[in-house]
């Protein structure tokens, strides 16, 4: 038996056609051959193994971006481990919670957290990435012999696990199979064109959906290559722009690309496509851009949970504010959240999608997984949307309580738990107010708990507490102290009230 996605995304690539990662403009860098680079992988493989990583095992990465993380990731998969990446921000509380809900047999992390990863998992389970200490996978790998072999694996088996904030304040484990990957990603690499000739500036983090699977399982299969960066900065897009043909970004990308002088149409002319996702693109962000360069982003929608639902064509209308029709093989269905019923074409409704890209539940937690994926197959995905007669869909608004900031998501709930549990708070609401750079910005509104000392409370106070606990991202930028939240009959805070009165604070 083979090894599903392995082998798929390999297979072009041990026949020595190209090379994954480009050598970046000025030559300095001369990136690993396709060859030395499945080395790696098959050597890290064998460190894993010698780890004790079997088939079906968690292997969690808290690492930086880099060629080496990328291998870790192709290592998991061929010992038939499964992937669990982390944000790089995410605060040692944060962490635990990931270790302690999926219990990797290994936790490799960034030898400036190794004394964290000792205080989580038993210390014969932490691993570094880099060269430079002992426990590192890279001195590790550079003495043991490659895997030849890659584990058996089956289309239903899992590759990942990528966890996702929740309603209720827990992280929940999307559990991605072989074959949600691979399909997505062939379904994306006919859908966009890509060929063995494109160069994709890649500069997302690789710890999401977005930089993983969309930017990297793409490029692998379809046999181009990709110069990588180790996050988004304008002046290094600009330098690599001219050896690129895709850029796949969030909205800020774009946004920051707009601002800046150098980004002219000559600039962007040789560009095959602009890719855009995570979080919605202003219909304006869309026409300033075609102004400026005179092509048109293309923008797509997905989910953690789902990969990519639904994409403007690559040939024919890209329509602004929209997100395309779906994609080949995926359903798409708009119901009302009442009734159950499907909702009339170009009426809102929550959507809802079915297909080989849709995950196979929560991880440990079946309440959850009955919840949103239906017995039909159908994923509810707590998206707001509208269908026109052409099957394009727009993203109206969210039924789930959800911030996107620069495309990382922030769940409200999460936060205020933490904001409620400092003393002298009595309640709070968080929502999301419009930010010119990160789309969406954090707002923290608070009401003191009068019984106590809170005269006291201060807004830093509250954001000390939260820093050692809550990633940076999710912080709030701002907090109102109000007597009390507005609420409707039902009791429910009414934050669409609060993000009109504190909408144009940011
Ligand atoms: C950094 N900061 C942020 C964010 N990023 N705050 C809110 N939201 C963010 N996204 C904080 C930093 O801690 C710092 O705080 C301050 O903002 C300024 O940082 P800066 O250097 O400007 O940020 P940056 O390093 O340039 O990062 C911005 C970014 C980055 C390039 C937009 O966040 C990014 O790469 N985002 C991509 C996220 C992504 O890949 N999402 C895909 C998820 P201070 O100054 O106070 O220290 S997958 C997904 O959503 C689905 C499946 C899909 O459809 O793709
Ligand atoms: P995540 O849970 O990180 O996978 O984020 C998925 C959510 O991001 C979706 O449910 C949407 O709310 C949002 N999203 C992703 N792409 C887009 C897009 N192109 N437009 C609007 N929202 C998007």
């Amino acid at each position: 038996m083979s090894n599903h996605l392995f082998d798929a995304l390999l297979a072009g690539r041990r026949q020595g056609n190209g090379q994954l990662f480009s050598p970046t403009p000025d030559s300095a860098n001369r990136p690993l051959s396709d060859s030395d680079f499945l080395d790696l992988v098959c050597r890290v493989s064998s460190v894993l193994q010698s780890h004790g990583v079997k088939a079906g095992d968690r292997v969690a990465v808290q690492v930086p971006k880099s060629i080496e993380a990328l291998a870790l990731y192709l290592a998991c998969v061929r010992v038939g481990a499964v992937f669990l990446p982390l944000n790089t921000a995410y605060t040692e509380s944060e962490v635990a919670y990931f270790v302690e809900d999926a219990r990797p047999q290994v936790l490799v992390v960034d030898v400036t957290r190794q004394a964290m990863g000792a205080r989580l998992v038993q210390s014969s389970g932490v691993l570094t990435l880099g060269a430079e200490s002992d426990g590192s996978l890279l001195t590790e790998a550079s003495a043991a012999a490659p895997l030849d072999k890659a584990v058996a694996r089956h289309a239903d088996d899992l590759a990942a696990i990528l966890y996702t904030s929740g309603t209720t304040g827990r992280s929940k484990g999307a559990m991605l199979t072989h074959a949600n990957l691979l399909s997505n990603a062939q379904t994306l690499c006919t859908a966009w064109q890509f060929t063995p000739a494109d160069v994709l500036l890649h500069a997302l983090p690789i710890f999401h959906t977005h930089g993983l699977f969309v930017a990297c399982n793409v490029m692998m299969l379809c046999g181009g290559r990709m110069i990588f960066q180790p996050g988004f900065s304008t002046d290094a897009v600009l330098w690599a722009l001219p050896e690129a043909t895709v850029l796949m970004g969030v909205p800020t990308f774009y946004t920051r690309l707009l601002a800046d002088d150098r980004f002219t149409r000559e600039a962007a002319a040789h560009m095959r496509l602009f890719i855009s996702g995570s979080a919605p693109l202003l219909a304006d962000t869309h026409k300033a851009f075609e102004q400026r360069t005179g092509q048109r982003i293309l923008e797509r929608y997905g989910m953690t949970e789902t990969n990519m639902n639904t994409s403007n064509p690559y040939d024919g209308d890209r329509r602004a504010g929209t997100v395309g029709p779906a994609l080949p093989g995926v359903e798409l269905k708009l119901v009302n959240p009442e009734s159950g019923q499907r909702v009339a074409t170009g009426e809102v409704g929550v959507l809802q999608v079915r297909g080989p890209n849709v995950f196979a539940g929560y991880w440990q937690m079946p309440d959850k997984t009955a919840e949103e994926l239906l017995p039909d197959g159908f994923f509810i995905t707590g998206d707001l949307a509208t269908i026109d007669e052409q099957g394009y869909v727009t993203i109206v608004g969210r039924s789930k309580d959800l911030i996107i900031a620069g495309g990382y998501n922030i769940y409200p709930k999460e936060l205020e738990l933490l904001i409620d549990a400092v003393p002298g708070v009595l309640e709070s609401a968080v929502i999301g107010v419009p930010h010119a750079d990160f789309g969406e910005s954090v707002v923290a509104v608070v009401v003191k708990d009068e019984s106590t000392s809170a005269s006291a409370l201060t807004d830093d106070l509250i954001l000390e507490q939260l820093a050692g606990t809550l990633a940076k991202f999710k912080q709030p930028r701002q907090v109102h102290f109000v007597d009390q939240l507005p609420r409707n009959a039902m009791g429910k805070v009414q934050k669409k009230a609060l993000r009109e009165t504190y909408g144009e604070a940011v």
